[in-house]
């Protein structure tokens, strides 16, 4: 049920690992069903893993070792969701929900951006007052895409039908479709050409917290990788330039985790490229540093 050292997060040792002391549960989700462009999001998983074994355990940020806060990080085995669309989002959610039932943290790492829908709705079963918080480059909300309503273009049209308190940042690329559902809803969207330019002032740093300004108490966080400039992420299969770097957007996480109270969260859409291995290593010191921000706040 649990993977064991070499092959878990971080490669903890079993006494760091084990599912009964973590409070944090790492679950591979390698499902991929619609991706639309490049392919290849069902290795993301595997290779974010593989790469997390390479990631120093010490934060010199923090001066902690964060897996020591969390009584320690499990893995899971990847799941396999037993069907598509509808019927994965409907197991994942299951799944997620029972991780929460015992108390852990949950972390998906996926796979295509679709899993997000049923983590996001076991979260915010649990959590009826949650904002769903989603970087990313697009702002995905059509009703439909290529015909699917479960397709990972469309992933916050469905979490809007079951929570209306989403907050976006980082998009720059999306439909007349999706801008006219922002208009007429109201969403909070965060463009990237607003983040990046003078609205919210000279300091770099200043739209963090506008983004947060919006947000509830509880967070659930969906984090599509290509909301990364495709510099820093080129492993992804819709990529978008004028994305994000590390340090801003660590440091804006790093403010969140202290403004707010993150509940879970996921990673998704990593494709990774043969032969190219810092975009999963990327993703998995972000992970390893969200949770020593979630958890340093105590
Ligand atoms: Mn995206």
């Amino acid at each position: 049920m649990i993977l064991l050292p070499p092959d878990n997060f971080l490669a903890l040792p079993e006494q760091w690992s084990g599912l009964e002391r973590s409070r944090v549960v790492v679950l591979p989700v390698p499902y991929e069903h619609t991706t639309s462009y490049g392919k290849g999001t069902a290795s993301g998983p595997e290779a974010i893993l593989e790469a997390s074994g390479q990631v120093e355990l010490y934060d010199e940020e923090s001066d902690a070792e964060f897996y020591t806060l969390t009584g320690g990080i499990a893995t899971l085995k990847a799941m396999d969701p037993g069907g598509n669309d509808a019927v994965a989002v409907e197991s994942i959610r299951k799944h997620v929900q029972g991780l929460i039932g015992e108390d852990k943290t949950v972390v998906c790492i996926g796979g295509e951006h679709t899993i997000s829908i049923g983590a996001a709705r076991a979260h915010s079963e649990r959590y009826p007052d949650l904002s769903v918080l989603q970087l990313d480059a697009h702002s995905d909300l059509r009703e439909e895409y290529e015909g699917n309503r479960y397709s990972h273009a469309c992933v916050m049209a469905r979490v809007y039908e079951f929570n209306r308190n989403i907050v976006q940042a980082g998009i720059r690329s999306q439909c007349r479709e999706e801008a006219d559902f922002i208009r007429q809803k109201k969403i909070n969207t965060f463009y990237a050409f607003d983040l990046k330019g003078a609205r919210y002032g000279a300091d770099r740093y200043a739209w963090h917290d506008a983004v947060i300004g919006p947000l509830r108490e509880n967070v659930y966080l969906t984090i599509d990788c290509d909301f990364f400039d495709p510099g820093l992420m080129p492993a992804v299969g819709t990529p978008e330039p004028g994305g994000f770097g590390w340090q801003e957007t660590v440091s804006f996480l790093r403010r969140l985790s202290e403004c707010r109270r993150i509940v879970g969260f996921d990673i998704t859409e990593l494709s990774p490229i043969p032969g190219l291995i810092h975009p999963q290593f990327v993703m998995a010191k972000l992970i390893y540093k969200l949770i020593g921000y979630i958890f340093s706040r105590g």
